[in-house]
């Protein structure tokens, strides 16, 4: 799962991809710099998971960002650019709320909502394009050969044409399944859903909570497929040096509770419709990322394809009863360990112990 993070040049882009993976590096696609990095998905479960196996490793589960150069429409001309844009899972869009003389200001003035609108559009714009190419093929083709797939497809487009041109973004057009498997491959940029991170000035760091449900209730209401949080790349940039005694000292100075790093993190991994299950022995508790709604068969494969080829049953159990017992004999002494099938939907924060052939 891969997230793009997206805005206008000087936004704080590159400060906070830096602080949330930790990578600093250069990566070059194409003509296009791109840098790409992996921040942990934190996750309080796990943590406490480990406390009572006393595993020799953790490991949460991860989300891949990749930090892009400024967009603009010329940006958005160079296919090397597109290219990276088009394969993501999700958008992070960073919108400016910091005012800052010294640091440029592509239009001049902070307004988030209009900054917004403006990379929506030329998502949508670039979209439209796509759209009207391949219309135009689709037409040439349907007069030589009889072909129903390309009608249906006709007039999906057509439907998704209208939409873009009454400028609204196809993430909130709403698809069938079999729909949305026909666009698919088109990788539509104004489909993807998009997390809007607030990076708001540290004079008020005190405010950010109040921020982000404003924006929510006033600007989000009734938008689909959209999320906001809202942080502050100037602390978290300087939290990042501190050891974690004196970052909670540097927080409360600020009135904050928690880095707004964890909740970017975690809101990323809610917009993408992800969760975790976990595994757990004294070798390794890991938390492993899947779609909601997955299958135990899904899930063990994807910790190996293996083990979903040979897939027995999964002992499962929700990690507050396994942390209650104090590790998986009393739990099964319990009858609180439950065997379950292939078609087992997994749940959010379920401890799995895949049994395989
Ligand atoms: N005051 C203030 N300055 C910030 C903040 N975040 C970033 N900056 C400054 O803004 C400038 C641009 O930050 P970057 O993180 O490089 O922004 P970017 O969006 O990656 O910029 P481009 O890659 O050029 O599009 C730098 O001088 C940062 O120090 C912030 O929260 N507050
Ligand atoms: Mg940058």
């Amino acid at each position: 799962m891969k997230t793009a993070i997206i805005g206008f040049p000087q936004v704080g882009k590159t400060s906070l991809f830096k602080i949330l993976t930790g990578v600093s590096s250069e990566r070059r696609i194409g003509t296009t710099k791109v840098q790409l990095g992996v921040a942990n998905v934190p996750d309080q479960r796990l943590d406490e998971l480990a406390s009572v196996l006393q595993p020799e490793r953790v490991k949460p589960a991860t989300v891949e960002y990749a930090d892009m150069p400024g967009l603009s429409r010329e940006a958005l001309r160079e296919p090397s650019y597109i290219g990276s844009l088009r394969t993501v899972d999700a958008f992070a869009h960073v919108l400016r709320m910091f005012e800052d003389d010294t640091v440029m200001h592509v239009e001049g003035s902070v307004d988030p909502v209009r900054d917004w609108a403006n990379i929506d559009l030329e998502l949508i714009l670039n979209d439209l394009q796509v759209i009207e190419n391949r219309l135009e093929r689709v037409d040439k083709d349907m007069k030589r050969i009889k072909d129903s797939g390309l009608a249906s497809e006709r007039a999906l487009l057509q439907e998704c044409l209208e939409w873009l041109e009454q400028e609204r973004p196809l993430r909130e057009f709403d698809l069938m399944p079999s729909q949305a498997k026909q666009l698919k491959g088109f990788q539509f940029l104004s489909e993807k859903p998009m997390l809007l991170v607030l990076n708001v000035g540290d004079d008020r760091a005190q405010d950010l909570a109040d921020i982000e449900d404003d924006f929510e209730a006033d600007v989000l209401a009734g938008r689909k497929h959209v999320a906001v949080t809202a942080v502050c790349g100037g602390i978290e940039a300087e939290l990042a040096d501190l050891d974690a005694a004196e970052r909670n000292e540097f927080l409360e100075s600020f009135g904050l509770s928690e880095s707004g790093i964890e909740r970017l993190v975690a809101a990323t991994y809610r917009l993408l419709g992800l969760m975790s299950f976990l595994t757990a022995s004294k070798k390794e508790c890991r938390a492993w990322t899947i779609r909601r709604g997955a299958s135990a068969l899904e899930s063990a494969g994807a910790v190996h394809t293996d083990f979903a080829k040979r897939f027995i049953r999964a002992e499962t159990i929700q990690w507050s009863k396994l942390v209650e017992h104090g590790g998986y004999a009393r739990a099964r002494e319990r009858g609180d360990l439950r065997l379950e099938g292939k078609q087992y939907v997994v749940q959010d924060g379920d401890v799995l112990l895949i049994r395989h052939g």
